[in-house]
């Protein structure tokens, strides 16, 4: 089958266009990448290039070893992504180590796959492990609001968490796991690969702060509505906090447990502090 013509690769090209489209990548900012089927593969495999050269990831990830991955490159734009995917995206191999890729598909006017490529393969193999193998995606976008949030709210997952899930009743029940914050750090490395890959142990959302969000999830439509809904809920809490510094009204942490209790979902007590002690 065509590469181009697969149902993962046009997933992927129409979610990154959904982001682009939603104002998250600017320039060449964010990126995705999604862990191919064993399926997949073997249905791709005769159009594979020869395989190239082994190169460093810059993280170290057994846990995948033999993978394929289809990641977007470094430094290519998502708003270009829709109209030449060949040029924008690569499809790598992992070696029987995890420490080292080779493109095999893609990237057909040079470059190397996302600077963020260790914090996305340290991310699936995390979820890899803890989902028993379910999540597929990994996903990178400067959203906005979520951004500007992490200037004003303490970079606690607590705050973050509670703050969300109050301004928009479907919150809880999309990210129940709630979010992880990290604090400012260098982006593209091993470090910030590592802090996110401990939170994602939790949570299906980590955020960086003055950068970004990272979201995981099973398919193209869960991990995309995750972003959608995660920033959704910011850009309800920034538009409040322009308004008022006190709300008149909210949704409760006694409203949280009922919607808990009436979706059958267990939202951790952590998160449904007491506001005004
Ligand atoms: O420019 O988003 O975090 C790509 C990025 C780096
Ligand atoms: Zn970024």
């Amino acid at each position: 089958m065509k590469i181009l013509d697969t149902r993962f690769v046009r997933g992927f090209v129409k979610m990154a266009d959904d982001g682009f489209q939603q104002g998250w990548h600017e320039r060449n900012g964010g990126n995705l990448s999604y862990r191919l089927t064993p399926v997949e593969v073997e249905s791709i495999r005769p159009r594979l290039n020869a395989p190239g050269d082994w190169e460093p990831i810059g993280a170290h990830v057994p846990g995948l070893a033999g993978e394929f991955f289809l990641v977007t490159g470094s430094g290519k734009y998502f708003r270009n992504i829709v109209s030449d995917p060949e040029a924008c995206l690569a499809i790598i191999e992992l070696d029987e180590t995890g420490e080292n890729y080779r493109i095999r598909w893609g990237l057909v006017e040079g470059g190397r796959p996302t600077s963020e490529l260790p914090a996305h393969l340290m991310n699936h193999e995390v979820k890899k492990r803890v989902t028993g193998g379910m999540h597929r995606v990994i996903y990178h976008a400067h959203t906005t609001n979520i951004i500007a949030l992490t200037f004003v709210l303490p970079l606690s997952d607590e705050v973050f968490t509670r703050e969300l899930w109050e301004m928009a009743t479907e919150c809880p029940v999309v990210f129940p796991d709630g979010v992880g914050v990290i604090g400012w750090m260098v982006p593209g490395g091993e470090e910030i690969a590592i802090a996110t890959s401990k939170l994602m142990e939790k949570y299906d959302v980590v955020i960086w702060a003055h950068h970004g969000m990272f979201c995981s999830g099973e398919n193209f439509d869960h991990t995309f509505g995750l972003m959608h809904t995660v920033e959704k809920s910011a850009e309800i809490l920034c538009k409040v906090m322009a308004m008022t510094p006190n709300k008149l009204q909210t949704i409760t942490a006694d409203n949280l447990r009922d919607l808990a209790k009436g979706f059958h979902l267990e939202l951790p007590e952590r998160f449904l502090y007491d506001k005004f002690k």
